[in-house]
């Protein structure tokens, strides 16, 4: 590993293009868009940007269905403008990282389709898994293995054959066995690093090794190492050297480590924060864990408040007993907007002083909330349909950002748009918009900003050491070195802040007597 190497301590930006800004009037976030909103981006101070995929895609799983791996989809423009794009982020001097989603392809795929014309049996349906199903004219599926997205994990064909989808019908599952789909991969690494990619993140990186037919389980299976070496050996030879970033979810710290060893993966999300609630021994234990868990393979710790897959942070915050990203969708918990967004500023400031680097989501620098009214006929995502309506799925963190004005779309399409935005904006986001936190002081988007840049300015933060302070139970508190210094208190009471020379930023105004209010974070400067 190169100690110095950017993805050790960036900060990098999740754009979920649909809901990002949109450029041509038609209600969907694009290329035109994103490029128009490189001087904010700029502006926010953030190190690169991860888009998610740009392929062409029937949207079945919101892009994660991929038809073309080389191309992109004109719902967001052009090849040429996505070059484009690379160029002028880098002369902003921001990263650019892809996506790619290596498990599976959309049942629009030339891959599938030709599996489809073709014979059970044939060297076609090889690239996939289609098997024979159970029962006396194969009415059953092969296996009673479940979909992540809900339902049986295989889909019945004309000819009455099988095949293996891990998520959704539509995304069948590539056969990793099968040399082709290897030569494929990293044949479409080569073609995004040739385009001046600085990095990719790997879709559902753990699964993509199975054999359905033995074993239902398909994470961490023997064999998924080789094929991110072979990745790796190719992006060695790409300078300056290009990040390999895993999502890598595994319950098992050691097998999760194993991704990031010598000649692997660079750097994997980390996923702790997710599930952990609000509580100082909580994120305690997972800030130990995480560095206990990076230290061996010397990879850099990575910190993770939101995604395109979870609750909105202040939403779950806001909720007294539980901040389980997932298990609360399921169960209407009420949240305390308030409450979320007090903690959620704590959060940003805790996550951006720890070791290093750290991924922001969209509109997570806005305060925005999950948006849990959506009507039914509005969502898309499969994780809703797929499970009859009981997850209300992952549109709700996916509603396009506000950028200006009073009233819906909030200058997320220009004044002549022909469309809606493709998911509807909350009317109190008004309050939220670019514009409308833009050079406010104690904004929830100049508290990023400000924490984006102390972040750049000082040596300590990012990658490098930290070691715990005395303090109270209630209370999270750590030094990077000898001058900087960061407090959280998570408890329902003021705690004095420990002796220092300057306060640098602080989540919320400290009280008139210096000490930290409850839900809150300081970064302060150590005598
Ligand atoms: O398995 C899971 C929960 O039980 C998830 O962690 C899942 O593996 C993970 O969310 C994978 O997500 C990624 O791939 C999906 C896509 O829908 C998501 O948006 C993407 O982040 C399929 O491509």
């Amino acid at each position: 590993q190169n100690h110095h190497a950017w993805w050790r301590s960036a900060a990098i930006y999740q754009v979920y293009m649909r809901s990002f800004a949109d450029g041509n009037g038609d209600g969907v976030g694009d290329l035109a868009g994103l490029r128009s909103r490189l001087p904010y981006l700029a502006g926010l101070g953030v190190d690169a940007i991860w888009i998610v995929p740009w392929y062409p895609s029937p949207l079945a799983d919101g892009g994660y269905d991929v038809a073309d791996f080389r191309a992109i989809d004109p719902i967001f423009g052009t090849l040429a403008e996505a070059e484009k794009l690379i160029e002028e982020a880098h002369a902003s001097g921001i990263r650019v990282i892809c996506d790619i989603v290596p498990n599976h392809c959309s049942d629009q795929h030339a891959w599938f389709q030709r599996a489809l014309a073709a014979q059970p049996g044939s060297p076609e349906r090889d690239l996939f898994w289609f098997r024979k199903g159970r029962g006396e004219s194969g009415e059953l599926p092969p296996t009673d293995l479940q979909s992540i997205f809900g339902g049986p994990a295989w889909t019945r064909v004309a000819d009455g054959e099988w095949y293996l989808h891990l998520f959704a019908p539509e995304q069948p599952d590539f056969n990793w066995d099968h040399p082709a789909v290897r030569e494929e991969f990293e044949d479409i690494v080569r073609f995004w690093l040739d385009r001046g990619i600085d990095g990719i993140r790997i879709d559902s990186a753990a699964v993509l090794i199975k054999d359905p037919l033995v074993s239902d389980d398909y994470e961490d299976n023997e064999g998924i190492h080789e094929i991110y070496q072979a990745w790796r050996r190719i992006s060695d030879t790409y300078s300056p050297p290009r990040a390999l970033i895993g999502e890598v979810w595994l319950p098992d710290h050691e097998a999760f480590a194993r991704y990031l060893q010598e000649g692997e993966l660079h750097t994997a999300f980390n996923f702790a924060f997710l599930g952990a609630p609000w509580e100082a021994e909580r994120l305690r234990y997972e800030i130990d864990m995480t560095l206990a868990v990076h230290a061996p393979v010397a990879a850099p710790a990575t910190w993770v408040l939101s995604n395109h897959d979870v609750t909105r942070e202040v939403t779950r915050f806001g909720r007294e007993a539980t901040n389980f990203a997932f298990a609360e969708k399921r169960f209407h918990v009420p949240s305390d907007p308030q409450l979320g967004t007090r903690r959620a500023r704590a959060a940003a400031l805790l996550i951006m002083s720890l070791p290093g680097a750290v991924y922001l989501y969209q509109g997570e620098e806005l305060g925005l909330e999950e948006v849990e009214d959506l009507d039914d006929e509005l969502r898309e995502d499969p994780m809703f349909h797929r499970s009859g309506g009981i997850d209300p799925g992952r549109d709700g963190c996916r509603v396009p950002l506000p950028w200006s004005g009073s009233a819906p779309p909030f200058g997320f399409s220009p004044a002549d748009a022909t469309r809606d935005p493709w998911l509807p904006q909350p009317a109190h986001w008004a309050g939220r918009t670019v514009a409308a936190q833009e050079g406010v002081p104690g904004s929830f988007l100049e508290l990023y900003r400000e924490a984006l840049r102390i972040r750049r300015a000082e040596s300590s933060l990012g990658d490098g050491p930290m070691r715990w302070l005395e303090a109270g139970p209630q209370v999270l508190a750590f030094a990077r070195d000898d001058s900087f210094a960061n407090v959280t208190n998570l408890g329902s009471s003021a705690v004095p802040l420990p002796p220092h020379r300057e306060v640098l930023l602080t989540s919320v105004p400290l009280n008139e007597d210096g000490t930290l209010p409850s839900d809150a974070s300081a970064w302060i400067r150590l005598t």
